[in-house]
């Protein structure tokens, strides 16, 4: 059976490739991404998806092949971008992700109320791709044990 793709979506520039990047073990320089991109495990949803309702029924679609749905907040600038009960519009699991949690601590109340209001519960994920927070536990969490020698410590 086809592998089911964790699709990321959220704000421009929230994010989403990096976290992405960071999940496919993949470590090719970051660019815009205007259009769906599809990895081997992931869906990188453009940022215009969610920052237009109009746009919200191609997410609903793209999701019928995905296992999870990621809804990002930007911890450095935790916009209002999601409609209340976003997540509720999905049958597959929506886990909430703050990022970029290396930057203005004092959002993240305002995050995680966010992600209240738009119906996501926990567990909720905080990752910063730079100091590596927060990786480990969501891949370990979307994807299983790591498989290979290279995350032996579990602290990398
Ligand atoms: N400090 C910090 N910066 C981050 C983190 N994640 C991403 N960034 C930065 O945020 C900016 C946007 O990151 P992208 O991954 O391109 O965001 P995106 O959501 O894919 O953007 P679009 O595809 O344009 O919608 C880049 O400059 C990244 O380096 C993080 O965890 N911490
Ligand atoms: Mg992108």
């Amino acid at each position: 059976m086809r592998r089911k793709r964790v699709m990321v979506v959220g704000p421009s520039r929230c994010g989403k490739t990096t976290l992405v990047r960071a999940l496919e073990d993949d470590p090719r320089p970051l660019r815009r991404t205007p259009d769906m991109i599809y990895g081997k495990r992931t869906m990188d949803c453009p940022g215009s998806y969610v920052e237009n309702a109009d746009m919200y029924k191609h997410l609903i679609a793209a999701s019928q092949d995905a296992s999870h749905v990621l809804v990002l907040v930007d911890q450095s600038r935790p916009i209002d971008i999601y409609s209340p009960k976003f997540a509720q519009a999905f049958t597959k699991p929506v886990i909430g992700v703050i990022t970029k949690v290396d930057l203005a601590p004092e959002n993240e109340e305002s995050c995680l109320r966010q992600l209240r209001l738009i119906g996501v519960g926990e567990p909720i994920f905080r990752v910063s791709v730079p100091t590596g927070v927060g990786i480990a536990e969501l891949k370990e969490y979307l994807f299983g044990p790591a498989k290979n020698d290279d995350n032996k410590g579990g602290n990398q």
